[in-house]
């Protein structure tokens, strides 16, 4: 029972601790349908694990008060119980269906790619990433300074910003050109691998706009850890203005806003 007590009572001196921490329980807001539906499958699966938690636990307390030395309890000697194994059968079957329904719903919408959207190809190398839009006719620019959130003390990081507008359906397919590497942006809640002679695929619709960190999620060599991008997202009329920029680098005319419309 001391020990119980002395765990209570760090828990709840250490509680201040997390006020005003970025969300120390739970995930940050994601700023997408998408993002939210996976935090919503990781929501329902908790509910699930605790209340399955809280049910094992009572249950184990309660047989080990009930059933304790000092009351002369004795072992029963039954091996079989075919109601209670009728029981345990079918409620964690239910428990299974209804994870992989709540799943299988949300992998749905995220493998149905839109018909409508700007194609974004995103191919990665060792230890990079190159942002193609072949609708659009141009590359996302190499970083002209380094990144100020990105970098340290002593470690400047230059890192590729893929930018694209709010509230667009952005279609990226996802290749390498060595290894595999992932594409993972967890504010946006998009992650796919990219498999060299492969084009995986994701599509995601930004909400707001900002800047979201992504990083490569696949072990892929020495500086794994470095291979950061980020996702700009932007209003329409900057995107416009910023793909005109690369656009007007590559002797190309200006996308007109009814063009821009066709991309859409
Ligand atoms: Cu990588």
């Amino acid at each position: 029972m001391k020990i119980l007590a002395l765990v209570f009572a760090l828990v709840v001196t250490a509680m201040p601790a997390f006020a005003g921490t970025v969300h120390p329980f739970g995930f940050p807001e994601p700023a997408t349908d998408l993002g939210e539906k996976i935090d919503g499958v990781y929501t329902f699966l908790f509910w699930i694990v605790f209340g399955v938690f809280v049910i094992v636990e009572a249950g184990l307390l309660f047989m080990i008060w009930r059933f304790r030395k000092s009351r002369q309890a004795k072992a029963a000697t039954f091996s079989h119980n075919t109601m209670i194994e009728v029981i345990w059968t079918i409620i964690p079957s239910i428990i299974c269906l209804s994870i992989a329904w709540k799943s299988y719903e949300v992998l749905a919408y995220a493998r149905t790619m839109p018909q409508k959207g700007i194609q974004v190809e995103a191919l990665a190398y060792q230890f990079g990433w190159d942002f193609n839009f072949p609708d659009a006719e141009f590359s996302a620019p190499e970083a002209e300074g380094p990144d100020p959130q990105l970098s340290i003390p002593g470690k400047e990081r230059f890192v590729k910003d893929l930018v694209v507008p709010v509230n667009t359906n952005i279609k990226v397919l996802v290749s390498s050109k060595d290894v595999i590497h992932a594409f993972y942006v967890p504010g946006l809640g998009t992650k796919i691998d990219a498999i060299p002679g492969r084009i995986n695929y994701l599509w995601f619709n930004a909400k707001e706009e900002g800047l979201f960190v992504g990083q490569c999620a696949e072990l892929c060599g020495s500086a794994h850890g470095e291979m950061f991008f980020n996702v700009k997202v932007v209003s329409q009329s900057e995107w416009l203005a910023w793909a005109n920029k690369q656009r007007q680098e590559n002797d190309l005319p200006a996308l007109t806003q009814e063009k821009f419309q066709e991309l859409l």
